[in-house]
């Protein structure tokens, strides 16, 4: 019935932003990061749906705008991929019933075990308008940001709207996700924590994604980095490798690493994903290569402040209105 309630007129659209507006700016540094401690049991009976932000047939995933326990929250469902270790179990554990046979094609509906039949679920409570624009479907722009509009426009807005990188500093100070890391250099110049990205169930290699969060505070983005940051980001590259290799046998060859401008949170970090995987942000418009950034900064130290950027922004991104507002756009 929730789910019937589905809005995607620009109306209903305005309606939910509205809505949203209702949360207050401090919900994301609230308690450390704002997270809700609701049993998994309480999330799922508690989670009132009222709009789908979006939906992929193709990635068969859905993303939900609802209420928690009286808060704002975003909930993200999506079907895993089917692990070829699992597919013995699967085949000889599942109930199969014909749904049509021609000539030689058949297809079925397989009803497996509920354990081969999750569902990654992915909880922001309590969310702020920014998480649920962030996850809603919408049309997109490229942004031509030259150097000088990085510092009149760009930077002014993200020291005012940046999301919170509470989650970010708990992971370095151990407060979250510690069971979790895969390797750290704890060195405070160059160090990292690299460690499974929440996009990634870790259940297969097929979509590995992994992120590198440098100790190093107050590098916010691509912009901030100078030749100086280049052994910072070749320990990243050197150390990252080697311990994707020895944890999960997946050589350089078959990895993307790299950053993402605009990027969503302002703290210096790294995605390392499976080649081929296409993960979400992977495209040419939003990633710049790790291996290509070292030698940008090598052969000119002050190539990312001066350089014209381009990346995609959503068509309510307030970003894209200063850009509009500046006549860039
Ligand atoms: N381990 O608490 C966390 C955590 N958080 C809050 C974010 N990340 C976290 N990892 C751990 N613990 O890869 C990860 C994110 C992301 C990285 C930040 O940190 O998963 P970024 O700063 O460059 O931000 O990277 P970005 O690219 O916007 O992040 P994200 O979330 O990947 O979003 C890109 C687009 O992908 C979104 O606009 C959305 O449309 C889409 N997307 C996001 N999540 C999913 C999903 N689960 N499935 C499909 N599409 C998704």
């Amino acid at each position: 019935d929730a789910l019937a309630k589905r809005q995607t007129g620009g109306d209903e659209i305005n309606e939910l932003s509205q809505k949203v507006k209702r949360v207050k700016a401090d919900n994301e540094s609230k308690n450390g990061g704002g997270q809700t401690e609701e049993s998994p049991e309480n999330v799922l009976s508690g989670f009132q749906t009222s709009a789908v932000l979006s939906d992929s047939a193709r990635d068969k995933s859905i993303f939900l705008h609802g209420q928690l326990a009286g808060q704002e929250a975003v909930m993200i469902l999506e079907k895993t991929p089917i692990r070829e270790d699992s597919l013995a179990e699967l085949l000889s554990g599942s109930k199969l019933n014909l749904e049509m046979r021609n000539d030689i094609y058949s297809t079925y509906r397989l009803q497996p075990p509920p354990h081969l039949n999750e569902i990654k679920t992915t909880v922001v409570c309590p969310a702020t308008e920014k998480h649920v624009k962030k996850y809603q479907r919408q049309e997109s722009f490229l942004v031509e940001e030259r150097g000088d509009d990085y510092q009149s426009i760009t930077l002014p807005y993200i020291q005012e709207q940046r999301f919170s990188v509470q989650w970010v500093y708990n992971i370095l100070e151990k407060k979250a996700e510690a069971d979790r890391i895969v390797y750290e250099d704890p060195d405070q110049t160059v160090g990292f924590v690299l460690l499974p990205d929440f996009k990634w169930d870790q259940k297969q290699v097929d979509d590995l994604y992994l992120i590198a969060i440098s100790h190093q505070r107050g590098i916010k983005s691509l912009r901030d980095l100078t030749s100086e940051h280049i052994p910072l980001l070749q320990n990243i590259f050197q150390k990252g490798k080697e311990a994707i290799l020895q944890r999960y046998n997946m050589p350089f060859s078959k990895l993307r690493v790299y950053l993402h401008y605009q990027p969503s949170y302002y703290h210096l970090h790294v995605h390392f994903t499976k080649l081929g995987y296409e993960a979400p942000g992977c495209s040419v418009e939003r990633a710049h290569l790790l291996t290509d950034v070292i030698q940008n900064l090598q052969s000119d130290p002050q190539y990312y402040k001066t350089r014209t950027l381009h990346f995609p922004l959503r068509a309510d991104d307030g970003l894209l209105s200063r850009f509009k507002d500046a006549g860039r756009l």
